[in-house]
């Protein structure tokens, strides 16, 4: 009998690919289900077990759904643009299209042996013509609608390689590939205007259904913040200058102002004498990234410009520093500092001897950052903070010196890079017409092959000269191509809505079908993305929204972030650390279904934990048992012999195992909870080992479940069951011979589970580690046996001393173990 290896594999994924049986069905659309699973770009360093773990279960998700009836699309792609392509590139010299290539193949050869139901026939690869053809569409749709603007902007610019970075390219204030410290440049930049969707992007986060963490850190991000704009007027001059503040309530305890370094007034408002002081400490902030000049724990410096400002609430004359914890890029770049009741300020007019005047009662201590009540506040004393934010407010607008402000975090998104391997940015630069958009019947702005793309501070694209002189699309004088391309993130912000209409070479996508096909119904992928892609993708579906090609609001209604798969010391996985796990290795050693089974049985979803090779290695004795079982089950059904009609004990515990198995593998997989579904495939595994010790069997029960035990086993383990089910129904030429992903899902049998059990944690030294339903009223000696002899709990136990087993009945189990 053949075992379960690689050439079953082989076998039936060569079948699956000839039979076409996971195209995606597009004439019934009523039971579609969009399940996605982010793509990756090509790397040389092929699919990792992360990869692996955010692909393999889902496409078991994926599979049960598909046998609970619905018509499953999940496609899959290549996110190809972008700098780990370049800076391999630049490193060897290998154009970046050639390795994309070259990458791409490998990683649908691995992801073809993983056996996934992927519909390869709505594959995209963002950095072909085809698709960035429609990112550069959608890039002039924003343009159209003014949602794609050109402005000058400080960038992330290493001084030694001689280009810009993009901040994922930051490390700690250093470029990522030389390690030298990051400066700012100013350069004209692209923008997109997330921003006039930052009140919608907030507000729907609610409805959606994501992980509580990713919500938050998107709302963190948004940013919205209430408070006020305060004018301060510079003494003895005729300019002016704004504070965002939360707290208005505490403008009489204001003893200074301070400017970011970059706000433009700080040049007219320093006096000759502090002159060098001001423009060296404005060349030491220029290092410094926004994230550090935030962090709270870095001490908060400064220097005096030599002018005042007049407080508007009091008339009080107060000084006016600079200092680099206020940031340029927010607010308004300047805040009034109230060192009492905020705990930079005390710790900056501490370090430089400023005044600190309490004017909030509340706390002994200073600062004190709550609210409280007014005092030292002239006619607003007793006041509480929230009426007091209202009355001073009202008071500032009658003077004309402030109203009430709302402040977002989120920034425009800056779009263009001074690279070569990304979308050229369709656009036209000419000296009579100014920015002229390319027209769309000549999209694809096709990016050229031959180019010296090593960074020398300037876009690659411009040392081009055929790409970039052209003539202007409206006046036919000659002009010239911008030269910057798209961020990958552009290109990632549309794929969901391409991969449901592919192959369209008229349109960006068909209204009607999109329609139909979206939003996805289930997005899986890792937590980092959660304030870039994430975001993005829901800015673009609803500025595609505005324009009237999509009816829904959000891309993604139902989002799962797996956990992470460490190395076996315990670390994250890196070829330095030398703690990586080839997945290749494994698969041909034992199978991918041993592999896929080993990561949803050894580890929580949404958790993951550490590789550990004794854990695969007894998820591949398990495989093996099941087999056996399987393969002695099917024997004796061909036999046919020693047959029994009657549903006896043993029938009925077969079939209450049978039907529990049914119920909670298919609750725990709706919720990802793979872990706990394999568990009950392993006691239904021992069942059935048990039935077959019997003499007499009821062999229409045994087909039965043998048949529900194969359709329940499908989804984790593909290939063997495909296999399983073909010994068991190739002599029958009807609809069951194949395949079993067209079998339907079996439903439990209620009746079948009235039993009386209880459920029993398992606790190993202490702390629980499985619970298990038994029958009431077995024996001590019966209760530890099953305890004992429980799968979860016997890889845990393994090469281990049983000490002591405790048994609590009704309740638990605790097993001592050295
Ligand atoms: C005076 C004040 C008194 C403040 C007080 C706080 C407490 P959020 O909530 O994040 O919006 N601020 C304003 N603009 C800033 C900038 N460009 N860089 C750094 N800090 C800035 O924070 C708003 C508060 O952060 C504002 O309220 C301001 O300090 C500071 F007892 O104004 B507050
Ligand atoms: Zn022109």
């Amino acid at each position: 009998m053949a075992k379960y290896n690689t050439s079953v594999d082989e076998k039936w994924q060569k079948k699956w690919e000839e039979t076409k049986l996971y195209k995606f069905d597009e004439n019934n659309l009523d039971k579609k289900l969009y399940v996605l699973e982010m793509f990756s770009y090509p790397s040389g360093s092929k699919l990792h077990a992360g990869h692996w773990f955010n692909y393999g279960p889902v496409d078991s998700w994926a599979r049960m759904k598909r046998m609970q009836g619905y018509n499953v699309f999940q496609p899959m792609g290549f996110d190809a643009f972008g700098l780990p392509a370049e800076n391999f590139a630049i490193k060897t010299g290998i154009h970046p299209k050639d390795s994309t290539v070259q990458n791409i193949k490998t990683m649908e050869q691995q992801l073809k042996a993983m056996g996934a139901m992927f519909d390869w026939d709505h594959e995209i690869v963002t950095c072909n013509t085809d698709y960035y053809k429609w990112t550069q569409w959608l890039f002039l749709k924003l343009y159209e609608k003014g949602l794609a603007y050109r402005k000058k902007a400080p960038v992330n610019w290493c001084p030694s390689c001689n280009t810009v970075l993009a901040n994922e390219q930051v490390l700690d204030g250093a470029c990522e590939r030389c390690d030298t410290e990051v400066t700012k440049k100013d350069l004209t930049q692209w923008f997109l205007k997330i921003t006039d969707y930052a009140d919608e992007l907030l507000e729907k986060i609610d409805s959606l259904d994501w992980p509580e963490k990713t919500k938050s850190m998107q709302k963190h991000w948004i940013g919205k913040s209430t408070g006020a704009e305060v004018t301060f007027k510079v003494k003895d001059s005729d300019l002016s200058f704004d504070v965002f503040t939360t707290r208005v309530d505490t403008l009489f305890g204001v003893s200074y102002v301070v400017l970011a370094p970059e706000n433009p007034l700080v040049d007219v408002l320093t006096s000759a004498n502090h002159k060098e002081e001001v423009e060296s400490y404005k060349a030491e902030s220029k290092k410094q990234s926004d994230i550090e000049r935030q962090s709270i724990t870095r001490e908060k410096t400064g220097v005096f410009t030599g002018s005042y400002a007049i407080n508007p609430i009091n008339g009080r004359e107060i000084p006016i520093w600079i200092g680099d914890y206020v940031l340029s890029t927010y607010g308004t770049g300047a805040v009034m500092a109230v060192p009492a009741h905020d705990e930079r300020d005390f710790a900056f007019a501490t370090k430089y001897n400023l005044p600190i005047e309490r004017v909030i009662e509340g706390g002994e201590e200073l600062p004190y950052t709550e609210y409280g009540t007014m005092i030292n506040s002239d006619e607003f004393n007793g006041l509480t903070s929230e009426e007091g934010k209202k009355a001073v407010v009202k008071k500032l607008e009658s003077l004309g010196l402030g109203s009430e402000k709302t402040n977002y975090r989120l920034r425009d998104w800056l779009v263009s890079r001074q690279r070569y391997w990304g979308a050229p940015i369709p656009i036209i630069h000419c000296e009579h017409c100014g920015t002229v958009p390319v027209p769309e019947d000549q999209l694809p702005v096709v990016l050229p092959y031959d180019v010296e793309f090593t960074p020398d501070g300037k876009s690659p694209l411009a040392k081009s000269e055929s790409f970039i002189n052209t003539t202007c699309p409206k006046c036919g004088k000659p002009a010239k191509r911008e030269a910057d391309t798209l961020d990958t993130f552009v290109c990632s912000s549309w794929y969901y809505l391409r991969y449901a209409d592919a192959n369209n070479s008229e349109k960006a996508f068909d209204i009607e079908k999109i329609n139909k096909m979206l939003p996805v119904d289930k997005y899986v992928g890792g937590p980092e993305h959660a304030c870039m892609h994430l975001l993005y993708s829901r800015f673009i579906t609803k500025a595609l929204r505005d324009m009237g090609y999509l009816n829904f609001d959000e891309p993604f209604t139902s989002l799962t972030h797996q956990g992470l798969i460490l190395g076996p010391d315990g670390q994250k996985m890196s070829k330095s650390k030398g703690n990586t796990i080839s997945p290749d290795e494994y698969i041909s050693q034992h199978g991918s279904d041993v592999f896929r089974m080993y990561l949803m049985f050894g580890f929580a979803y949404v958790e993951g934990g550490a590789w550990s090779d004794d854990g695969i290695k007894s998820v591949a004795r398990f495989v093996d048992r099941m087999e056996r079982v399987l393969d002695s089950a099917r024997e004796a059904i061909e036999d046919n012999k020693s047959n029994k009609s009657t549903m006896d004990k043993n029938e009925k515990e077969l079939n209450y195992w049978r039907h529990f198995a049914i119920k909670n593998v298919t609750s725990d997989s709706e919720i990802l909870q793979f872990n706990t579904a394999i568990a009950r495939l392993m006691e239904l595994t021992n069942a059935l080992s048990k039935y077959m010790n019997e003499e007499e069997k009821n062999l229409e029960l045994l087909k039965a479940t043998l048949t529900d035990f194969i359709k329940l086993v499908a989804p984790f383990a593909p290939h063997f069951a495909e296999e399983q089910w073909n010994l068991l129904y190739k002599s029958e030429s009807n609809d069951n011979s194949y395949s079993v992903f067209n079998q339907k899902w079996p439903e439990f049998d209620s009746n079948a589970l009235i039993k009386d059990e209880v459920e029993i944690a398992i606790q190993i030294n202490g702390k629980i580690k499985s619970r298990i339903n038994i029958p009431s009223g077995l024996t001590e000696d019966a209760i530890k046996e099953e305890a004992l002899n429980n799968e979860e709990i016997k890889v845990f136990i393994e090469g281990k001393t049983v000490v002591k087993v405790i048994v609590i009945k009704g309740r638990l189990v605790n097993i001592v173990v050295k």
